[in-house]
C-alpha cells in the first residue's frame, strides 16, 4: 500500500477523512457506517478521542477488517496506540504551552509506535477558539488560538512547518458549534506549502465546501456521522465534485 502521507502530500486532490470514535459506536451501527464507508470511500479512517471509555483495539480491527481504507489512529494520549492501524497522526498540540502534549506523550509513545511498524505522520495539531471550551482544551490543559488572532495562528502553523512537521491540523474541537473561521484557514494557506487538515464542527456539505475552498486539503467529520451516517455520502460526493476536473 502507498504510504498515506503519499497522497495528502499530492495537494492537486482534496481528501475526506471520517473519525470514528469508538465510544460512539455499536456493533450494529459501525456495521452500517461500514457498508456506507464501502460504497463512498471516503480516503481515511481515524479512530480516537480525548478521553475514551473502549478500547481503540476492536474499533481498528473491525474497520480493517471491513473495510478497504486506511486506517489512522488520531490519539488523545499515549495510551491510544495499536499495530493494527495502518499508521498515527503523530500530534503535538503546537498551539499549546504544555510539554505533555508537546513532547512528554510521544517519548512514552515512540518505543510502542516503533514495535508496531506503522506509518508515522508528525502533525502540528492547533487548537482553535471556537466560542466555547473543547474537550481537548480541558484534557490538554492548553487555551486554543485566539478567535481574530490571525497573526498568532499564521506564526504558529509556519513555526511548525520550520519544526519540521508534516501536515497541520485545524482543530476547533469535536461537536465544536463553530468550524475553524474560513478567513483564518485562508491566512494560514498563504503562508504554508504543507497539507492542511481542518476538522471540528463541520455538519453541513456547504461548510465543507466553503473550509475546501478556504485551503484545507483534508476535512475532517465525526460527530455529523455519529448523528446522521448517510450524511457520509454527501461529503463524499463533495469531495468527488472538488476533484473533478474543471470543464
Ligand atoms: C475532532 O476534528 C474532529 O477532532 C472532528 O470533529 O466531531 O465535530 O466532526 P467533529
Amino acid at each position: 500500500m502507498k504510504i498515506f502521507y503519499e497522497h495528502l502530500k499530492d495537494r492537486s486532490s482534496k481528501r475526506f477523512a471520517v473519525l470514528v470514535d469508538p465510544d460512539k459506536y455499536d456493533n450494529d451501527s459501525l456495521e452500517h457506517l461500514m457498508k456506507l464507508i464501502n460504497k463512498c470511500k471516503p480516503d481515511l479512517l481515524l479512530v480516537g478521542g480525548s478521553i475514551l471509555f473502549n478500547p481503540i483495539e476492536i474499533t481498528i480491527t473491525t474497520l480493517k477488517l471491513g473495510t478497504h481504507v486506511p486506517v489512522f489512529i488520531f490519539p488523545g494520549s499515549a495510551m491510544q496506540l495499536s499495530d493494527r492501524a495502518d499508521g498515527i497522526f503523530f500530534l503535538s498540540l503546537i498551539s499549546g504551552r504544555n510539554p505533555d502534549f508537546l513532547i512528554g506523550n510521544h517519548v512514552l509513545a515512540a518505543p510502542h509506535v516503533d514495535r508496531a511498524g506503522i506509518e508515522v505522520i508528525p502533525t502540528g495539531y492547533m487548537l482553535m477558539e471556537n466560542g466555547r471550551s473543547s474537550s481537548v482544551e480541558y484534557m490538554s490543559a492548553t487555551t486554543p488560538i485566539p478567535l481574530g488572532k490571525t497573526d498568532i495562528a499564521v506564526a504558529t502553523a509556519m513555526a511548525g512547518e520550520m519544526l519540521g512537521l508534516k501536515c497541520i491540523y485545524l482543530e476547533a474541537g469535536s461537536g465544536a458549534e463553530h468550524t475553524v473561521d474560513t478567513d483564518m484557514i485562508r491566512a494560514i494557506r498563504r503562508k504554508l506549502s504543507l497539507p492542511l487538515i481542518v476538522g471540528g464542527g463541520i455538519t453541513t456539505v456547504k461548510q465543507a465546501d466553503q473550509i475546501y475552498r478556504a485551503g484545507a486539503d483534508m476535512i475532517v467529520v465525526g460527530t455529523a456521522i455519529e448523528k446522521n451516517p448517510e450524511a457520509i455520502m454527501d461529503f463524499c460526493a463533495l469531495r468527488k465534485r472538488m476533484n473533478a476536473p474543471a470543464s
